[in-house]
């Protein structure tokens, strides 16, 4: 079944499938869902990656060539963020509403570094590219929460040595956080829903594919436009997250 729509502020989507009462649900964000709260996306035409090179400030190479850079860079960030009062959005609401309410699991995977599902109350949520708000020693791995500004003089809280602090975010040519969770959760799901997300970085942009593969969920893309990986997907609503999130997660109860 192929169903696709364009919804505008609708006020309740009426799913094509609705999985059974104790049915597991896995969701994808991507930074889509959070640009209404007031966050940069990635490949938007006024995106982070129209302003600086990947090269020059999201590969570990990058890292290594020139730390102080790429510490400035996250540094900005982190200091732009604390200005702008960012708060959860109606989407990030809809999705902590529907772990509460959902009789099955839910469980979203974030892309996304910040923590915003966290702070509208979601609690079953894998940040598979990190956390802004936190930093990793490359010599003992150790994790911290960071709100500050970070550079190649800090010392680990942990061993102690200076130089090896990083942001806890995945950059590009390394593995994502959590994969065997998600892997697992992705293989026994009954929906799955991929919000905000541009679906052009692999390893998330393939997991739609492995779902079809397997046969095993209903899939559905809620994004403000068609997404790389769209025609994949049975089921599609576009418009903006703070809208047809809560009209789909509405629609999901009121089937259940
Ligand atoms: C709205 C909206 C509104 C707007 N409402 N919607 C060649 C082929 C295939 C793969 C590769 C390849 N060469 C290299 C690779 C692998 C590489 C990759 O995918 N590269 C591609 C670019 C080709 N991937 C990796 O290296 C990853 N690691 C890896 O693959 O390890 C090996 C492995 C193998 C097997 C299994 C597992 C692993 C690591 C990727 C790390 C990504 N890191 C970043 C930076 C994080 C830190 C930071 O913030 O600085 O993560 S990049 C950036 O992109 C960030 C995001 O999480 C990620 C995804 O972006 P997202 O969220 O989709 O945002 P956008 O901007 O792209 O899209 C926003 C969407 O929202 C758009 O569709 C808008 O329309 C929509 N939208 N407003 C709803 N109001």
């Amino acid at each position: 079944m192929s169903e696709s729509a364009h919804d505008s502020s609708p006020e309740m989507i009426e799913p094509a499938v609705v999985p059974p009462r104790d049915g597991r649900i896995v969701i994808l964000t991507g930074a889509g869902i959070s640009k209404e709260s007031g966050l940069d996306t990635f490949r938007d035409a006024d995106g982070i990656w129209s302003k600086v090179r990947i090269e020059d400030v999201a590969t570990p190479e990058a890292f290594a060539r020139d730390p102080e850079k790429v510490h400035a860079f996250y540094n900005m960030r982190r200091a732009l963020n604390k200005t702008r009062k960012i708060l959860p959005n109606f989407a990030h609401a809809a999705l902590s509403h529907l772990e509460a309410a959902w009789p099955g699991e839910v469980l979203i995977v974030t892309q996304n570094v910040d923590t915003l599902h966290e702070q509208a109350g979601s609690k079953n949520l894998l940040h598979m590219h990190g956390v802004h708000a936190k930093a990793r020693c490359n010599f003992c791995e150790n994790v911290v929460d960071w709100s500050g500004d970070m550079s190649t003089g800090d010392e680990c809280a942990g061993c102690g040595r200076a130089g090896g602090m990083r942001p806890h975010v995945v950059w590009f040519g390394e593995m994502p956080l959590e994969m065997d969770r998600i892997s697992w959760a992705l293989s026994n799901c009954d929906l799955f829903i991929s919000i905000g997300t541009s679906g052009n970085v692999y390893p998330a942009a393939g997991f739609v594919a492995m779902i079809r593969r397997n046969g095993t969920a209903h899939t559905v893309e809620l994004n403000l436009e068609p997404s790389a990986g769209a025609s994949m997907f049975e089921e599609s609503h576009y418009g903006p997250a703070s809208q047809i999130v809560p009209a789909y997660v509405k629609g999901l109860l009121a089937g259940a």
